[in-house]
C-alpha cells in the first residue's frame, strides 16, 4: 500500500524547508504543527554519519514558547517540575512539565535567555495554550508567544569543530547545556551545546525566520572539510542512549516516574509547582507501569507504525513502543511501558508486529553505553 501525507496551509513549513526539499528528503513528520524531516532515504548511512561524522538537522518544529515580564521566573517555576533554583542566565535545563494530576505534558528544555524572559523548547504537545491559560488564570504578570526561532542541530563527534569553523574557538569549551546569543554573518542566533543525541553537537537557533536558507549554506559550508551532511533526529541513535521521545514511548496519562523522568521531578523543593501533589503521591505508592529497554529476536525490524501489545505469560503486560535494530548491540531493541511487576530485568516477552511474532526480555538501560564505537559490519559502502 502506497499512500502519501497532504501538503497543505494548516501545517507550518521551517524556515529551512525548501534547503531540506532541495537536499533529498524523503521522510517528514509533522511536530507542533510544523513539517519536520525525519528521513533522507538512507537511515544507515545517517546513522553512521551522526556517530563518525558529523550532521545537520532541521528541528525548526522544536518551537519556543516565550515567557517575559515582571512574572516571567516565578511562572516558569511554577510550570516545571524540577526545582529552577539555580537556573542562570545561560544555562539550559530538561524539564518535566506536568498537568495537575502530574500526567506528563512536555518534556522542554528551559532555557534562560534573560532574567525576566524564558524560552520552553518543547516537544510536540500545544505548551502555548496550556502556558497562556496558567499565566491568565494566576494572574501572572508575563507576556507569553511563539517566537520567531528555529533550532537547526548540528550532530555528531565532529560537531565541535564545524561550529568552531564558524564562530570560533571559544565554542569548545561551552558546557553541555550552555548558550550564548551572537550572530553569523549578520544572522542572529543562539548557539547552545545540546541536542537530541548522545553524540555531541550544538543547537543553533535561528532568530530570524526569512534567514534560513542563508544559516543553512553557512553551516553546509562550513561543514564541507568535515563532510557534513543532512540528516534528522535519528532513531536509532536515541533508542540505544535512551533519550525519551515524548507521544511516541509515553501514554497521555503517562506520569514522569513512570518514564524514567523521575530524577527530574524535585519535590522536596520550597516553592509550589503544578502537579506537586499528584507526583507526591505516585512517587509515594510507586508508579503502575515503567519504561523499559527490551532485546528481541528475529531478522534486524526497522520501525514500528504503532504500539504492539507485548504479553508475559499471555497475560497483556502493557506495549512496546519503539523498536529499531541497533547496529551497536547487534540485536533488535526497544522501549516498553509495562505493569510495574511485569517491568523486572530478565523479565520474557512475546509480541507481535507487522505480520511477525517476537520474544523479547527486559534489559537494563542505556541499551548502549554512551562511547560504544560503530562494528565494521555495520559501516556502508558509500
Ligand atoms: N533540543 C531542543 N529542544 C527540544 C529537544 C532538543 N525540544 C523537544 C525535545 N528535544 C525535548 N526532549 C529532550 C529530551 C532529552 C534531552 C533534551 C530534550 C537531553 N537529555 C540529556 C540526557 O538525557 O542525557 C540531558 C538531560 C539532563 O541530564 O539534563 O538532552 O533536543 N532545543
Amino acid at each position: 500500500m502506497t499512500y502519501q501525507i497532504a501538503v497543505g496551509p494548516r501545517e507550518r513549513k521551517s524556515p529551512f524547508f525548501e534547503r531540506t526539499v532541495a537536499e533529498g528528503v524523503t521522510h517528514m513528520t509533522i511536530y507542533n504543527q510544523m513539517y519536520m524531516p525525519v528521513s533522507y532515504g538512507d537511515t544507515v548511512a545517517e546513522y553512521n554519519r551522526l556517530l563518525e561524522g558529523v550532521a545537520m538537522w532541521d528541528v525548526a518544529a522544536q518551537r519556543q514558547v516565550q515567557i517575559e515580564g515582571p512574572d516571567a521566573e516565578k511562572l516558569t517555576r511554577y510550570l516545571s517540575a524540577r526545582d529552577l533554583k539555580n537556573c542562570d542566565v545561560g544555562r539550559g535545563r530538561y524539564v518535566p512539565i506536568c498537568d495537575h494530576e502530574g500526567r506528563l505534558l512536555n518534556d522542554p528544555v528551559i532555557l534562560p535567555i534573560q532574567p525576566a524572559q524564558f524560552w520552553l523548547s518543547i516537544a510536540d504537545s500545544d505548551m502555548l495554550l496550556w502556558v497562556r491559560a496558567i499565566a491568565n488564570e494566576g494572574r501572572f504578570n508575563v507576556r507569553i508567544s511563539e517566537p520567531d526561532v528555529s533550532p537547526l542541530a548540528v550532530q555528531g563527534p565532529k560537531a565541535v569543530d564545524v561550529v568552531a569553523n564558524m564562530f570560533g574557538d571559544w565554542v569548545r569549551d561551552m558546557k553541555f547545556f550552555s548558550f550564548k546569543k551572537t550572530e553569523l554573518e549578520g544572522i542572529p542566533v543562539v548557539v547552545a551545546r545540546s541536542g537530541w543525541s548522545k553524540q555531541g553537537g550544538f543547537e543553533l537557533y535561528l532568530c530570524d525566520g526569512t534567514r534560513g536558507g542563508a544559516l543553512w549554506d553557512i553551516v553546509r559550508e562550513a561543514g564541507r572539510p568535515f563532510d557534513i551532511g543532512p540528516g534528522a533526529p535519528n532513531y536509532i541513535e536515541r533508542l540505544e542512549s535512551g533519550l525519551l521521545s515524548f507521544g511516541a514511548d509515553t501514554h497521555p496519562d503517562s506520569s514522569p516516574y513512570e518514564v524514567g523522568l523521575g530524577r527530574f521531578v524535585d519535590l522536596d523543593r520550597d516553592d509550589n509547582f503544578i502537579g506537586r501533589e499528584a507526583l507526591a503521591h505516585i512517587a509515594e505508592k510507586g508508579p503502575t507501569r515503567r519504561l523499559v529497554g527490551i532485546i528481541f529476536n528475529g531478522n534486524p525490524v526497522g520501525f514500528n507504525e504503532h504500539p504492539w501489545t507485548a504479553r508475559v505469560d499471555g497475560y497483556i503486560a502493557g506495549t512496546v513502543r519503539s523498536v529499531c535494530h541497533s547496529p551497536r548491540r547487534r540485536s533488535n531493541i526497544g522501549l516498553a511501558l509495562l505493569e510495574t511487576p511485569c517491568s523486572e530485568i530478565g523479565t520474557k516477552l512475546e509480541f507481535k508486529g507487522g505480520g511477525l511474532s517476537y520474544k523479547g526480555e527486559v534489559v537494563a538501560e542505556p541499551l548502549v553505553e554512551p562511547g560504544t564505537p560503530l562494528p565494521n559490519m555495520a559501516k556502508s559502502s558509500s
